[in-house]
């Protein structure tokens, strides 16, 4: 559902002062340096894009976001989750997770779950300029990471329809968060697709909030003459979008209850995982968390801890290395803090309905860049050659605290059955494209495996690609018992 932004008017000399005063109070006049050298459309697109922020909101989160911590804080008490709060599929009873996994069928086939994907990041370390799900992994069957993704809601949809005995279709609405750069791509990707096979009314696209970047002296930066530096708000402007795209209100129509996020580059996720949505809906939670055991000291992943007695996540760019390396007292050489962050959350209807009481004071964090800006004397946009200031960004789980351990649950799982983010470029050697395409046919290889199949193939790494629609998790596959089967190769 695309919605046509009609050009923007040319404001009247009173709606230009009012602003220029609301900006000049804030001690940000300098945004209106070349106003009256631009074209009426020019002023009209600048006017219009300085209308959307408060600046006088912008100085309080940039001075907050910037603010040294206060020495007299004391150090917060970070420990692991409790027990209380954390369950493993690994020592789980099967019987545990065949209940989970019974339940969250039967809540998808109720068509009380959805889906949330984020999808607005501008993946700048993977050096592709599409957005991130449109990426080609290498697979045989070339399909994107969205491709994948939407036909694991095809077939979960199935599978949910099968159990309940229902012929009429059992729906899972996927709402895509976008951001500025991902928003147009990404539309017209999932267009010439076809939505992969899935209804175009039950896919949603929506876009996040942006932010004015930010000088180190504090001033709100222009790009060029006529527009302002902007950047996407980080993943937790989610909060901010399921309102302002009236997702919520989308989500409320069609009855949903529970919803699972996660996020675009991990090619193993498990979208609307019924063992995760079964799990915390009797956990009767609001919200809950996969995590995986941390790779080493160094990985870039959060970290789920207990803080101040409330859960939380320690981000990778903020975490102290000590704290990063300290060893479990009680089992030397492993890590202390080990719950790695996997962005791939639950939360109940109930709770995101909250929302509005809670999102302004979601904290931002600052990620210091180099942000091409319009030199104030000549207007020509410079590209600078070091950080020359902030992007300001929320991060989806500065929501965790808000909540009472006991709303609040954790489930850790296997990292080669559900992780393998696709981060770097090609050739990295870790979370890149050929390590993803390498996790995803192991896992098929090992599903072919269980399911009683001999795979054979010259090379011992070589793997076998299972299509979502042949089989979700390993389950279905009682065609290729008995079977051999020469790998690599691609099964559907
Ligand atoms: C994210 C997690 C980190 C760890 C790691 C694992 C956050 C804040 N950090 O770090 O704890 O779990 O992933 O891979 O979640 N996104 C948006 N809009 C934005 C920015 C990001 O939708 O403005 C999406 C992005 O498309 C992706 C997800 O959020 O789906 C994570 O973004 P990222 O890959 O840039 O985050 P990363 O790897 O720094």
């Amino acid at each position: 559902m695309a919605s046509v932004q009609n050009a923007p008017q040319e404001p009247t000399a009173q709606q230009l002062s009012e602003l220029k005063e609301k900006y000049t109070l804030a001690g940000q006049s300098q945004v209106f340096t070349f106003y009256d050298s631009l074209s009426s459309a020019e002023k009209a697109a600048l006017y219009q894009q300085l209308s959307q922020f408060d600046p006088t909101y912008i100085n309080t989160i940039a001075a907050k976001a910037l603010a040294p911590p206060q020495a007299q804080d004391a150090a917060p008490s970070l420990e692991p989750l409790p027990d209380s709060a954390r369950a493993s599929i690994m020592d789980s009873a099967p019987a545990d997770i065949d209940r989970w996994y019974s339940q969250g069928l039967d809540l998808i086939a109720a068509n009380k779950v959805a889906v949330v994907l984020m999808a607005g990041g501008q993946g700048t370390r993977l050096g592709s300029s599409e957005p991130k799900g449109c990426f080609d992994i290498g697979l045989p069957s070339a399909k994107s990471l969205f491709q994948i993704q939407a036909e694991r809601i095809r077939k979960v949809e199935q599978l949910a329809a099968k159990k309940a005995g229902t012929g009429a279709g059992v729906t899972v609405p996927w709402y895509v968060m976008t951001s500025g750069p991902t928003r147009g791509p990404t539309e017209r990707f999932f267009k010439e697709h076809n939505y992969f096979g899935l209804k175009p009314e039950n896919v949603f696209i929506f876009e996040q909030g942006v932010l004015p970047c930010i000088s180190n002296d504090g001033k709100i930066l222009l790009e060029s003459k006529a527009k302002v530096a902007v950047a996407p708000d980080g993943n937790g402007g989610l909060y901010n979008a399921l309102v302002e795209a009236k997702v919520l209100d989308d989500m409320k129509r069609r009855g949903i209850e529970h919803i699972h996020a996660y996020c675009v580059d991990n090619c193993l996720v498990k979208v609307a995982d019924p063992v995760f949505i079964g799990f915390s809906a009797s956990a009767d939670v609001d919200i809950a968390t996969k995590v995986v055991r941390k790779r080493n000291a160094t990985e870039s992943v959060g970290l789920i801890v207990s803080k101040n007695g409330r859960p939380d996540v320690v981000e990778y760019s903020e975490i102290d290395p000590q704290i990063a390396a300290e060893e479990d007292p009680q089992q030397p050489g492993v890590l202390k803090f080990r719950a790695a962050n996997i962005v791939n959350h639950y939360y109940s209807f109930r709770f995101l309905e909250s929302i509005p009481t809670w999102v302004k004071t979601l904290p931002h964090h600052v990620a210091r860049k180099k942000i091409p800006y319009a030199d104030l004397e000549s207007g020509e946009t410079i590209k600078p050659a070091k950080p020359n200031g902030i992007k300001l960004e929320q991060f989806v789980f500065d929501v965790f605290p808000k909540l009472e351990l006991s709303k609040f649950a954790c489930l850790e799982v296997r990292r080669e059955d559900e992780f393998s983010p696709l981060k770097n470029a090609r050739g990295t050697g870790e979370d890149d494209p050929d390590t993803s395409k390498h996790d995803i046919m192991a896992q098929g290889k090992r599903w072919l495996q269980a399911a009683g199949a001999t795979v054979v193939s010259e090379d011992p790494n070589a793997g076998v690609e299972v299509s979502p629609l042949l089989s979700y998790g390993g389950e279905g596959l009682e065609s290729v018992t008995g079977k051999t089967i020469t790998a690599p190769t691609l099964l559907e």
